[in-house]
């Protein structure tokens, strides 16, 4: 592994559990959204995640994220990664318990240690999955909060700045308290993106929780040698919230509408011009689609509206969970490649 080799961007695609190939080369991390939680491992050479977001063997799925270049793995103080020399998957799972915040600020810690001890400096997105994320913590914190205030206080500890957050996702899990996985680039070129609709999740004011979320809206990231119009949009779980408020509360299809609205202000050419980005982007280039509702029976007339909008060859997943804020339906977040 050396930094000369000619550098690519990241490479994911969803699969069904019963096509997939775990032993096939050049696999940097195979992350199972699927019936039960496990610890992330490394036994096969690459890191391995099972998360509990499905029901069943129908909404289960696969993301395979795989690269040209031989991969390493290990573990850290109970962080497992897989490395190519340019791109670090590691993960981590903080156990079900009465509170979240200090297992999240240990675990956020170990993985930005890592990062840097690796020299995978550029971090372009996290997901967190935390179960029971709208009900409360022993003390009376709802335990998205709680999560937020973990976080917050292990990226003030390492410097981390408002700047530099990487795009993420905030949502619910079925089980298994909080699992989270992390991509980070070593030569790669990161531009945070906010949404000039949104009031900056990191500035959030304080009626959402003692410590905001810190995450930015998306994150663009090329790589040296690629022409400049050229670029991965990682998008952040995005939901129904103009400025910071949720809006369109109880009505599924409008909240639907402003999230898909919000990505394509997102990805757009305002937002990319005023982050001198010379790229256009709209939601038929969104691709790796994950969709999440919170009400089982809502999910036909999400996946009508999605369809309207992506691209007929985009792979969408779409995952019954709950999100973040109780007044938030449906939450998603792609890729644009
Ligand atoms: C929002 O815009 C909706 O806490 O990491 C979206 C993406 C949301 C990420 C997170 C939360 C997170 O605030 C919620």
């Amino acid at each position: 592994m050396t930094q000369q080799q000619s550098a690519t961007l990241p490479a994911s695609k969803f699969a069904s559990l019963d096509e997939l190939d775990e032993d096939a080369g050049n696999v940097l991390g195979i992350i199972n959204y699927t019936t039960g939680a496990a610890d992330p491992d490394t036994s096969r050479g690459h890191l391995r995640l099972d998360i509990h977001m499905a029901h069943g063997d129908s909404d289960s799925f696969s993301e395979v994220w795989t690269t040209d270049l031989p991969v390493e793995s290990g573990e850290s103080g109970g962080i497992a990664y897989a490395h190519d020399g340019e791109h670090l998957l590691c993960a981590g799972r903080i156990p079900p318990g009465d509170g979240y915040a200090s297992g999240t600020r240990a675990a956020y810690a170990r993985t930005l240690e890592l990062m840097a001890e690796l020299g995978y400096h550029h971090c372009a997105r996290m997901w967190n999955f935390v179960n029971r994320i709208n009900e409360d913590n022993a003390d009376g914190l709802e335990i998205y909060r709680d999560f937020c205030k973990g976080r917050a206080e292990a990226f003030e500890a390492h410097r981390f700045n408002d700047s530099s957050v990487p795009a993420a996702t905030g949502i619910g899990s079925l089980g298994g308290g909080i699992a989270f996985y992390v991509l980070a680039s070593r030569t790669g070129a990161l531009t945070p993106l906010e949404n000039s609709k949104q009031v900056s999740a990191y500035h959030y004011p304080e009626q959402y929780g003692p410590r905001p979320p810190k995450f930015a809206r998306a994150t663009h990231l090329s790589v040296p040698g690629l022409d400049s119009a050229s670029g991965q949009i990682y998008v952040s779980g995005t939901s129904s919230i103009r400025g910071h408020e949720t809006l369109f509360a109880g009505d599924v299809e409008k909240q639907t509408l402003l999230a898909l609205e919000n990505v394509a202000h997102l990805i757009g050419p305002d937002t990319l011009s005023h982050h001198r980005i010379d790229q256009r982007s709209t939601l038929a280039d969104l691709d790796t689609i994950k969709v999440y509702v919170r009400n089982h029976d809502d999910i036909p007339a999400v996946r009508r509206i999605c369809e309207e909008h992506f691209s007929p060859d985009a792979q969408v997943a779409y995952l019954n969970v709950d999100v973040c804020r109780a007044d938030l339906s449906v939450e998603l977040e792609g890729i644009v490649r």
